[in-house]
C-alpha cells in the first residue's frame, strides 16, 4: 500500500465476539482476515471502546429499559446496549488472537459516562473531537481503510466521518460485521452509497496499492 495509507482497525474486543456480552455474529472471523491486511499497511491503528461503569449508553442505566430499545439523550437517539467493553475488564480487551503488536495508536472511546462513541473521529454528540482527525492529518495519511465491528455502528460511522474530515475513506467489507439491529445494516450499506464511502473486498486491497 502507499505511505499515505493507514488500516484502521475498529473494536476487535472480546465483547464484541461470540461469548461476549454484545457479541457481534461471526465477529471473531475477522481476526485472521484483518492480521492478513494489517501485513500489507504500512500503518494500523487501533480503536477500543472503552465505556465507564454505567455508562448511559447501557440499558441497564435506565430503569425498565432493555437492550436494543432506543431512547432520546441531549444529543439524540440512542440505541440501548447491554453492559459492554468496560474499562479494564476481560471483555474490553482485544481478541486474543488479533495481531496488535504493528499498531502506532490507540484510540479509546466511550469514556466519557454520559455520552457513547461510535465513531473512531467523534463522539455521538457529532461535536467532540477524539483527535484521531488530527492526528492522521498530521502525519500526512490520505486514505484510511477501515476494518473490524460492527460495520453498522463503530466501522459505518468511523468512516463516514472520514470521509466528511476529507480523508479517502474505504471500507473493506469481509474484514466487517455487522450487529444487525432494527434494520442498521441496511441503513449502513445504503448510507455508504450515499456518503463517499467505498467498499472494497480484502482480495482487492493489495491490488489497489500502486
Ligand atoms: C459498538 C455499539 C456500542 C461498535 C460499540 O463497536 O460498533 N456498537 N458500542
Ligand atoms: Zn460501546
Amino acid at each position: 500500500m502507499r505511505e499515505t495509507d493507514i488500516l484502521v482497525v475498529v473494536d476487535v474486543q472480546n465483547d464484541f465476539c461470540p461469548g461476549g456480552s454484545l457479541a457481534v455474529p461471526e465477529g471473531d472471523r475477522v481476526v485472521p482476515v484483518i492480521n492478513r491486511l494489517a501485513g500489507q499497511f504500512a500503518h494500523v491503528v487501533l480503536t477500543q471502546d472503552w465505556h465507564t461503569p454505567g455508562h448511559l449508553s447501557f440499558a441497564s442505566a435506565h430503569a425498565g429499559r432493555k437492550p436494543f430499545e432506543t431512547t432520546e439523550l441531549a444529543y439524540g437517539t440512542q440505541v440501548l446496549w447491554p453492559d459492554h467493553c468496560i474499562q479494564n475488564t476481560p471483555g474490553a480487551a482485544f481478541h486474543a488472537g488479533l495481531d496488535v503488536n504493528r499498531a502506532e495508536l490507540i484510540v479509546r472511546k466511550g469514556f466519557r459516562s454520559g455520552v457513547d462513541s461510535y465513531s473512531a473521529f467523534f463522539e455521538n454528540d457529532r461535536k467532540t473531537p477524539t483527535g484521531l482527525g488530527g492526528y492522521l492529518r498530521e502525519r500526512g495519511f490520505k486514505r484510511a481503510f477501515f476494518v473490524g465491528l460492527a460495520t453498522d455502528f463503530c466501522v459505518r460511522y468511523s468512516a463516514e466521518d472520514a470521509a466528511r474530515l476529507g480523508f479517502e475513506a474505504v471500507v473493506i467489507e469481509d474484514a466487517c460485521r455487522g450487529i444487525g439491529a432494527n434494520g442498521s445494516m441496511e441503513a449502513a450499506l445504503d448510507s455508504f452509497r450515499k456518503s463517499k464511502v467505498r467498499l472494497a473486498q480484502s482480495s482487492s486491497v493489495a491490488r489497489e496499492a500502486a
